[in-house]
Order: structure tokens, then C-alpha cells, then sequence
């Protein structure tokens, strides 16, 4: 007989969740008690949702089926009345908040590393959205955090099992637990969003479109979509079924990790569009032949021209980005004439933006791009927006993106991770800079000068809380900057990340490689933070 456990426990110690959930090694997770603890707290943390309706899913990755068996049972023991469950354990993020919304769910649970490597040896990561559908608020990551250090005890169903195979209604305990298809919600939704007559009929055309789904979790949703929906041939999406390990594969929709999708798009016969997207599908890479569209500036076209869309027809109420993000948005904002918001990396920020009205498009250089039909930042979303934007443009996407340029300038703009470093040679490599900020305020470097320097903090002008250390600015005028931050999301030491930027409003100077463009901040940023002394690296290890 399926008995009600409280099983004794002790805190696990400093597994603060990082800028989008706990994420760890699965060996990690594997501990006993571990995952157990970490659900505990999260529903410790949250008032009133005896009865109420939980969505769980994940990105297909290794663990992902056990562990939803164990939240399955750690529900029902905890009093959720509902659980809806993405078949074969299956939902994509931005999926996960689009049923919490549709249903009014109290909340989701979201097993994930994002674009970290999977398999045995690999990462797995779990996450908790709220009832608006967005990640949950650094006073609720906090709040559980706090718990998790002083829990001891977890509640638990001796016994069930779910086929998570079997769609439709199976009983666990008292709870009721729904296994669903994880596309049809999300199809449904995209199809009020997007001109899909339209866009089929651009395929009709015999427009070509490649579609990278990285053996991840948005191959189901690109294939029914896509293919099925829209009539793209067969064969547009490219490794579409989900694998546990993601074929081995680093799922994260850039440059360096998408080489087969990058290859095929700079090759003599490249299709006229190419798109690639994440573990969880909440990323996207945008590509025309033998072009790559940053996402600053991705984020920037779809501001410019978001009237194209059925959803956006009567205009943009605002605009949000993250700091080190590129600043081509707000040059797309001040035109039109609407608010534009600078926050600090982590989806969650844009959430009270979204949620007061103030903003309908938002999007992170971090290959992240959304707007208010969910709370997350949504891959083939991006994907579905740029095909609507072709088919009612029918031009390539290199010349919808340099008239953008010619228009409101160029954002050079690149990203240098430095990987793995040494966490405390990392945090010594922050605070040096910090200790500088008044030395480096005017100080001249080659042709530019440090105007000047802060550590960027945010108020979130709806709740007025604040959030400080965000990033280091270093700032030279005229849209030059140079941004260093450590990821929040890595899983092992630290990664460094150094964001240059600047700004050419000259049509005639657009056309340089942005590396050889960004030369001179390149040099100034290891002089600044002495990156090469300090971490022991003489490069960085993706540059995007
Ligand atoms: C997560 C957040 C994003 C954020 C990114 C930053 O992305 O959801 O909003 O931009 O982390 O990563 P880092 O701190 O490493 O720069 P994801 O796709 O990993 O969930």
C-alpha cells in the first residue's frame, strides 16, 4: 500500500540556485536525498498550494525521468492536487510557461541544465516558475536557499510509479497526475501569434529554412511546427530527436557549438534562413547565408519591425534588455518613441516589466529573445518571428539586418568567455577592478578615454527592489564600452565573460569584421582586468 513518508534528512550546504535554478553535475543530484531536499525547500517556500495544479517537464536530458518520478511522489505526499506532465517527461521552458498560464497552475518545476553538455557525466539542473509563468523572483530563490540550509525532513510516497509514456489521466495517492501532449499548447499558441497562412505560403515559394534542434528538446515542437504546420519540406529540421546525452553535443544555439548548422549556412548551397536552438529550447541562433545576426541585434530588427506580426500590429507599449546586451534596441526605442529598460542578466528580471504591461519585447545577448506571451525567453518563438518577418519582407536576412545598420548605426559587439577558470583567481580578477574604478576614471587608453566606471545595480521600477554587483562598466562615450561578468551558470570554476561594444553610425564604416573593429578594446580590457596575468589564459575560449 502506498504510504505517506516523512523521510529524516540533513541541510545540504551552499547549493545556492545560480541565475536560472540549481544547476550541478548529475552525480551530484544523484546523492541520496539531494533532489528530495532541493524539492522540499521549494515547496516549503511557497504558501498555499494544497489542491492546486503543478506543471513538471524537462529538457529529455539523463535523470530527467527519474527525477520527475521522485517529484511526482514528493507532490502527491505534499498535498498538490494536480500534476501536468509533459509526455515522456518532455517540455520545453518556454512550453513549461505557456501551460502554466493556459491552465492557472500554481506553478512549474523545470529539469534543466539549458545548453550544458548531458549524460551520465554531465550537467542536470532543476529550476521553479511561478504562478505568472516566469522564473522565480530572487525573493523566492532566496527563500529556498534559506530552507534548504536548515531543512530535515522531506515528505514522500513510499511507492508509484507513472508511465510517463501514456498520455492522459493516471491517479498517485490522492493526487492526480495528467501526462500531456508537450507540443499541442504551445503549437495552439504560436498560431494566434504568427501569420502561419503567410508563412506557409513563403515555403510554398520555395524558401528554405534549416532548422538545428541539437538532438535537445525542441526537435518535437520544430517538427510538428515547421514541418507539419507550416509545410516546411521534410528534412528542414535537422537532429530532431531528443537523446539523453544530446548525441554528445553541446547544446547551445552559438557560433562554436552549432558548427554543422554554421557550416551549412556559409556553404555554396546555403538555405535562405538558418535557426538553431537550445537544451531546453528557450535560446535561438538567427542565420541567413553566409550571415550571422547577433542577438543584440536580432532583438533590435524584431523591435524595428514588430508590426509585421499579428501580435504586435498595434505597436510595442516598451522594450527591455539586458546590461551587457548591445544598445542597438534602444536607438529602436527612442525612434519610436517607447520606454526602453537596462537590467541585469537573468531572465527573471524582465518578469515585473512583462507582468505591469510596460514592455512587450525583451531579449539577452545571451542568444535569448521574448516577449509577453510567456515568461521566458522562447527559442522557435524567435524563430517563428523571423520567418513571419521574411514572408512579409521577402528579402534575404543579411539585407533586412544592414538596412536596419544603415538606419540607426552599428553595434559592434562581442562576447569573450574565458571557461573554467579558477574560481578565486576570478573573483580576485572582479574585486581588482573594482579597486581601481578611481585610478581608471579618466584614464586614457590609446585614443579612448575612461568616462566612467561602475559595478551596475538595478531597481526594479515596479516592486523598487534593488540588486546590486551585476557587472563591471567600463565606459568611453559614444556607445564604447567594455562589460566584465561572471556567468551564473556554469558548473564548474568561473567563467569570465568580457562584452565589447561600440558604435558606428557611418554606413560607410560598417562593414569590418566586429574582431578587427573591437581590436583596440580587446587590448584596453586585458590591460584593464589583466585577464592574461590573473586567469593564466592567452584566449578566450568561445568568442561570440
Ligand atoms: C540563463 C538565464 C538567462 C541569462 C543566462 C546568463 O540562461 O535564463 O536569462 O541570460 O542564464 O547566463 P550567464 O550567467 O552564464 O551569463 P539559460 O539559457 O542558461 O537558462
Amino acid at each position: 500500500m502506498t504510504q505517506r513518508l516523512t523521510v529524516t534528512t540533513r541541510p545540504f550546504e551552499g547549493q545556492k540556485p545560480g541565475t536560472s535554478g540549481l544547476r550541478k553535475k548529475v552525480t551530484v543530484f544523484q546523492q541520496p536525498h539531494y533532489l528530495e531536499n532541493f524539492v522540499q525547500s521549494i515547496f516549503d517556500s511557497l504558501p498555499g498550494y494544497e489542491g492546486k495544479t503543478l506543471v513538471v517537464g524537462g529538457d529529455g536530458r539523463f535523470h530527467n525521468k527519474p527525477a520527475i518520478q521522485t517529484i511526482l511522489r514528493m507532490a502527491a505526499a505534499n498535498g498538490f492536487g494536480r500534476v501536468l506532465v509533459g509526455q515522456n517527461g518532455l517540455l520545453s521552458t518556454p512550453a513549461v510557461s505557456a501551460i502554466i498560464r493556459k491552465y492557472l497552475a500554481f506553478g512549474g518545476i523545470i529539469l534543466s541544465a539549458s545548453h550544458n553538455p548531458a549524460g551520465p557525466d554531465g550537467d542536470f539542473g532543476i529550476k521553479y516558475n511561478a504562478e505568472n509563468g516566469g522564473p522565480a523572483a530572487e525573493k523566492l530563490t532566496d527563500a529556498i536557499y534559506e530552507r534548504s540550509k536548515v531543512i530535515t525532513a522531506y515528505q514522500i510516497l513510499s511507492q508509484g510509479e507513472i508511465d510517463l509514456s501514456m498520455a492522459g489521466k493516471h491517479q498517485l495517492g490522492a493526487m492526480q497526475v495528467e501526462v500531456i501532449d508537450p507540443v499541442a499548447d504551445y503549437a495552439e499558441l504560436m498560431e494566434r501569434l504568427f501569420d502561419f497562412p503567410r508563412i506557409r505560403d513563403l515555403f510554398k515559394s520555395g524558401f528554405t529554412l534549416r532548422f538545428d534542434a541539437m538532438h535537445a528538446v525542441t526537435g518535437p515542437y520544430a517538427h510538428e511546427i515547421l514541418e507539419n504546420r507550416l509545410g516546411a519540406p521534410k528534412g528542414t529540421v535537422m537532429h530532431g530527436t531528443p537523446l539523453e546525452d544530446f548525441g554528445g553535443g553541446h547544446p547551445d544555439p552559438n557560433l562554436v557549438y552549432a558548427e554543422e548548422l554554421v557550416k551549412i549556412m556559409y556553404g555554396s548551397n546555403a538555405p535562405d534562413f538558418g535557426a538553431a536552438s537550445d537544451g531546453d529550447g528557450d535560446r535561438n541562433m538567427i542565420l541567413g547565408k553566409s550571415f550571422f545576426v547577433t542577438p543584440s541585434d536580432s532583438l533590435a530588427v524584431m523591435a524595428a519591425n514588430a508590426r509585421n506580426i499579428p501580435a504586435f500590429q498595434s505597436g510595442l507599449t516598451g522594450v527591455a534588455r539586458s546590461m551587457p546586451t548591445n544598445a542597438a534596441v534602444d536607438k529602436v526605442a527612442e525612434k519610436i518613441g517607447i520606454p526602453c529598460y537596462e537590467t541585469p542578466t537573468g531572465w527573471k528580471f524582465f518578469g515585473n516589466l512583462l507582468d505591469a504591461g510596460r514592455i512587450s519585447l525583451c531579449g539577452e545577448e545571451s542568444f535569448g529573445t521574448g516577449s509577453d506571451h510567456v515568461r521566458e525567453k522562447d527559442g522557435l518563438w524567435a524563430v517563428l518571428f523571423w520567418l513571419n518577418l521574411l514572408a512579409v519582407q521577402k528579402k534575404p536576412v543579411a539585407d533586412i539586418v544592414r538596412a536596419h545598420w544603415a538606419e540607426y548605426g552599428r553595434n559592434y559587439y562581442s562576447r569573450h568567455d574565458y571557461e573554467e577558470v579558477d574560481a578565486t583567481a576570478a573573483a580576485a580578477l572582479m574585486q581588482g577592478i573594482r579597486d581601481r574604478f578611481g585610478t581608471l576614471n579618466g584614464q586614457q587608453f590609446g585614443t579612448l578615454m575612461v568616462k566612467a566606471c561602475d559595478d551596475f545595480s538595478y531597481t526594479d521600477p515596479v516592486d523598487g527592489s534593488v540588486t546590486h554587483s551585476q557587472g563591471i562598466r567600463i565606459l568611453f562615450g559614444q556607445g564604447t564600452r567594455i562589460v566584465f561578468r561572471l556567468s551564473g551558470t556554469g558548473t564548474v570554476g568561473a567563467t569570465l565573460r568580457v562584452y565589447m561594444e561600440a558604435f558606428e553610425q557611418d554606413p560607410a564604416r560598417q562593414a569590418q569584421d566586429t574582431q578587427v573593429a573591437l581590436a583596440e578594446l580587446i587590448v584596453i580590457a586585458d590591460k584593464v582586468a589583466q585577464i592574461r596575468s590573473l586567469t593564466g589564459r592567452s584566449a578566450p575560449t568561445v568568442i561570440t
